[in-house]
């Protein structure tokens, strides 16, 4: 493959620069795989096969030339809907348990029983007390966090009606989710009843499938994510807006760098705190760095940028290509979105991968495990290996692109309505005057599939011209902020009236709002925005969007985003297309069933055109001009 090639693969000039060094230095990256798999299994691209017991694994012929039932009976529509009801499912309690992980540090901190994490928005966690029914005032905020863990904690197995924060949505959704019999119960509950309907013989009826499959899918928008994204704000701050950069460029020849890849807090403030230790600093110098820096990948590294400002180096394709550079010495990481492919990657250079959960080791890196009780110290430790894996770096093989593009962030709940006055009515008064049209919500991931950055990029610019405020989260951030389209001067990009509004506020049209689960920022902001218009989600102008989704998770995501009532358009076919019923109950049948459908259009400009139809009609439907 030319250098030409690889603007195909990506438009990103680091990336572009690190595949052809990829290719002169041997290395094999996520594309070289892909095409290795090419073409993919077509029966799986459909949804058509099941390995769900041992009668099989059995595929139905799309053709109708072949079998159309597996071996128990099962006919395209159960096959397909029981897949996309596991693929929900994985996806929910990747989220969920990465919640759970949270609510148990606040335990922790509450029962005294970790000296390395505290309550940095004491604040926040009296207001999320309050709303659980647990009087805050004047009490400790130790013994809050106990109480609000031990509610929290009920949402995941102890059967209730609802969990804690349902209350969020808008009474009339709830309304409709009860009538459906989607409300969920217990996060865990949902789950397994999942992976207990799609075992051979139980749930065999798509419509079934599918409902419960949301209901899933509810508790980890709802409950799940939203705990997760509540529990980091109060442990690790609630983010405020401030700026900071992205791309490989914010790497340091000089210092020895450090990065922090997967999702949660836990593990990467702590990694953020060691890089500040004194004594670890003078070791880094006694080394001959110039200092110690630190940057993020994916998913934790939204989370340090949201509150920290710390740079982010890439996003989910970018990780690889991070290590091509020769210049990280260290990556460290916790769960999720990690490919296995990163630890030969590092092989190549002298850079160091080391795991730190319990629930995710990987071959060939080394386990650092990090608890509650020693995560101060771990960190120490790995930053340590970090200084040592820096005195192997070779300088030669040592090749860092171009300059870091500046970007805002921090634009949590709190922070947007703090800028508007504390109260969502200037935003809605810019909606009505149709100054802003609409919002959507970018979401995640990159694919293979589909050319790196291009859609989650493209589709914003078309969105902001058309005056249609974006929000982004998960790895459409990086793809977007290094567009330049995360700072105020983007402005300059958008339509007349969203424009107007950008510049009365200092704000930029596309507004970093944080990680995967902070999607539940997003659905929360549409209920408050509810709430205030008294109407339910479904009539807002509001959509999302997933354009290079890869992840399981970005299933349950878009799911939870359909069942809230907000429209939602994916640039990568998922696997449906084996079922008409599936399929068209996602496309088309859940619009009178919940107010809202998924849509699948892979052209970033024809996908803002169905957003902007939608937007639209939303908007006439409530009485406002086009
Ligand atoms: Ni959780 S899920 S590729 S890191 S956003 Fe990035 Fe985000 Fe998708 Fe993964
Ligand atoms: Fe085949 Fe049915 Fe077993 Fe699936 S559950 S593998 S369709 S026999």
């Amino acid at each position: 493959m030319s250098k030409r090639d690889f603007s195909d693969l990506t438009i990103c000039k680091d990336g572009q620069q690190m595949l052809a060094k990829a290719r002169e230095d041997g290395v094999e990256t996520v594309w070289d795989r892909k095409r290795a798999q090419e073409p993919h299994c077509g029966f799986c691209e459909l949804g058509l096969s099941c390995r769900n017991c041992a009668m099989g694994p059995c595929r139905i012929d799309p053709f109708g030339h072949g079998p159309q039932r597996g071996v128990c009976g099962a006919d395209a529509h159960v096959i397909v809907a029981r897949n996309v009801g596991r693929c929900v499912a994985a996806g929910a309690a990747a989220h969920s348990d990465h919640g759970r992980d949270l609510v148990e540090t606040l335990h922790a901190i509450g029962a005294g029983e970790t000296g390395d994490y505290g309550i940095r928005d004491p604040e926040k966690l009296g207001r999320i007390a309050e709303e659980l029914g647990i009087a805050a005032k004047g009490k400790d905020p130790k013994a809050l966090a106990q109480a609000v863990s031990e509610r929290l904690f009920e949402d995941y197995g102890i059967r209730r009606e609802s969990p804690a924060l349902l209350g969020r949505a808008p009474q009339k959704r709830r309304d409709l989710w009860k009538k459906l019999g989607i409300t969920p119960r217990g996060i865990d509950r949902e789950i397994v009843e999942m992976m207990h309907r799609t075992h051979m013989g139980v749930d065999n009826e798509p419509v079934s499938l599918l409902l419960h499959a949301a209901r899933v899918a509810l508790s980890d928008g709802w409950a799940g994510s939203f705990v997760a994204t509540e529990l980091s704000d109060v442990i690790f701050g609630t983010p405020t807006p401030k700026v900071s950069q992205v791309n490989l460029g914010v790497l340091k020849e000089d210092q020895v760098n450090i990065l922090v890849h997967g999702h949660n807090p836990i593990v990467s403030e702590m990694i953020l705190a060691a890089t500040k230790d004194p004594a670890l600093l003078k070791a880094a110098k006694a080394k001959g760095a110039a200092g110690i820096n630190l940057a993020g990948l994916c998913c934790t590294g939204n989370e340090l940028l949201m509150r920290q400002g710390i740079p982010m180096a890439g996003n989910h394709l970018m990780s690889e290509l991070a290590i091509v550079t020769g210049a990280v010495d260290l990556i460290i990481v916790d769960y999720q979105c990690i490919m296995p492919g990163l630890v030969t990657v590092a092989g190549c250079y002298h850079t160091k991968v080391i795991t730190t959960s319990p629930k995710a080791h990987f071959t060939g890196a080394e386990h650092v495990e990090f608890t509650l009780q020693n995560a101060r110290e771990k960190a120490k430790q790995a930053v340590t290996m970090a200084i040592e894996a820096y005195g192997a770096r070779n300088p030669a093989r040592v090749s860092i692109p171009g300059s870091p593009v500046p970007l805002m962030t921090g634009f949590s709940n709190e922070a947007i309505l703090g800028a508007l006055g504390g109260t969502p009515a200037p935003l809605l008064d810019a909606i009505k005057a149709g100054k802003v049209r609409g919002a959507v919500g970018i979401v995640g991931c990159n694919n293979p599939k589909v050319k790196h950055d291009y859609a989650n990029s493209e589709l914003a610019k078309e969105l902001i011209k058309r005056d249609i405020l974006v929000l982004v989260t998960g790895c459409a951030t990086v793809s977007t902020g290094k567009q330049g389209l995360l700072m105020p001067e983007a402005a300059e990009m958008a339509g007349p009236g969203l424009k107007a509004v950008c510049k009365a506020l200092g704000i930029p049209p596309v507004l970093h709002v944080g990680s995967c689960v902070d999607n539940s920022r997003i659905i929360h902001l549409c209920a408050v925005l509810a709430d205030a218009l008294g109407v339910d989600i479904s009539d807002l102008p509001v959509a999302a969007a997933a354009p290079e989704w890869y992840s399981e998770k970005a299933v349950s995501i878009g799911l939870y985003a359909v069942a809230s009532g907000v429209f939602t358009v994916l640039g990568v076919v998922p696997p449906v297309l084996g079922s008409s019923v599936v399929a068209g109950l996602l496309t088309s049948g859940l619009e009178g069933v919940v107010g809202a459908t998924f849509a699948v259009e892979p052209d970033p400009h024809k996908m803002a055109e169905l957003i902007d139809a939608r937007i639209k009609t939303k908007r006439l439907a409530l009485g406002l001009s086009a």
